[in-house]
């Protein structure tokens, strides 16, 4: 379906259309568009756009990426389909490595997605090659497998549309953990050093955008963040949407 440029909604939908394509062609598992539907809801409640508490969030991350001994973004089947263009260039701000790590794991979305990432411009991506695999202790998942050369080293992950338990065991693992995630109150939300509560495509280009700036002016200047507070903050921010849109 063709949608418009002046469809009130057209950004969502064109969203959901990437989605959809990400699925049809192999890197996004049905449980994504669950997944994305979650994301969907939570997103009309913050209205759509960046709130004042996400670009909090967003340099604290920046900050964060940037002064990392080894940074690394995790790569998950929706991210990918959403934002590959965008994981490429933040890995070339920021000087992370790239990897795959998938929950529903497959050999074949791992090559997939891969491919789609290198074909944006990524040199290297990691967590595709056995021979480097390590675990993360104290976690179930297919998500303990991890690169010895990314995830198992890193000091810095960001780990967008993530399943709490890894957060949580990344976490206890001595690892600084950003996240994006539209739901204030999931585990993953709850359980991260930074969360920021946005739409994952809107954020990574602010993200991108904040690290460039970052870097031109030098990190110097410390800023205070407090996770918890940035989440209450977003919290508060949808009640007070949601009052809005009901006295509309
Ligand atoms: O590709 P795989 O196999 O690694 O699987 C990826 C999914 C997303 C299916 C898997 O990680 C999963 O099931 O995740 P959850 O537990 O559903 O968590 C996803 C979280 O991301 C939820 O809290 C959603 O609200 C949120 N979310 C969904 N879409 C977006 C989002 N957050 C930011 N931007 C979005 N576009």
């Amino acid at each position: 379906m063709l949608i418009p440029k002046s469809h009130p909604r057209a950004t969502s939908l064109h969203t959901r259309e990437k989605l959809v394509r990400g699925y049809k062609e192999g890197l996004v598992v049905e449980e994504g568009l669950l997944a994305h539907g979650r994301g969907e809801m939570f997103d009309y409640l913050i209205g759509e756009k960046t709130s004042k508490p996400s670009q909090n969030a967003i340099k604290a991350a920046a900050r964060a990426l940037l002064k990392a001994k080894l940074p690394v973004i995790s790569v998950n089947g929706n991210f990918a389909a959403l934002c590959a263009r965008e994981i490429v260039q933040l890995a070339k701000t920021t000087g992370a490595k790239i990897e795959v790590n998938l929950f529903y794991s497959s050999e074949k979305r791992k090559k997939t997605i891969a491919r789609v990432l290198k074909k944006k411009g990524a040199k290297e991506i990691l967590g595709i090659d056995p021979k480097f695999s390590r675990r993360i202790p104290r976690l179930d998942s297919a998500r303990r497998v991890v690169d010895k050369r990314g995830i198992f080293s890193a000091d810095v992950v960001l780990v967008p549309l993530e399943d709490g338990d890894r957060t949580i065991a990344l976490k206890k693992f001595g690892k600084k953990v950003i996240t994006f995630d539209l739901n204030p109150l999931s585990r993953t939300a709850q359980a991260a050093d930074i969360t920021i509560v946005d739409n994952v495509i809107r954020g990574m280009q602010i993200l991108i955008t904040t690290c460039k700036k970052l870097k031109r002016r030098g990190l110097q200047k410390k800023i205070k963040f407090d996770n918890k507070k940035s989440l209450s903050e977003a919290i508060l921010a949808m009640k007070n949407n949601l009052g809005r849109m009901a006295h509309a």
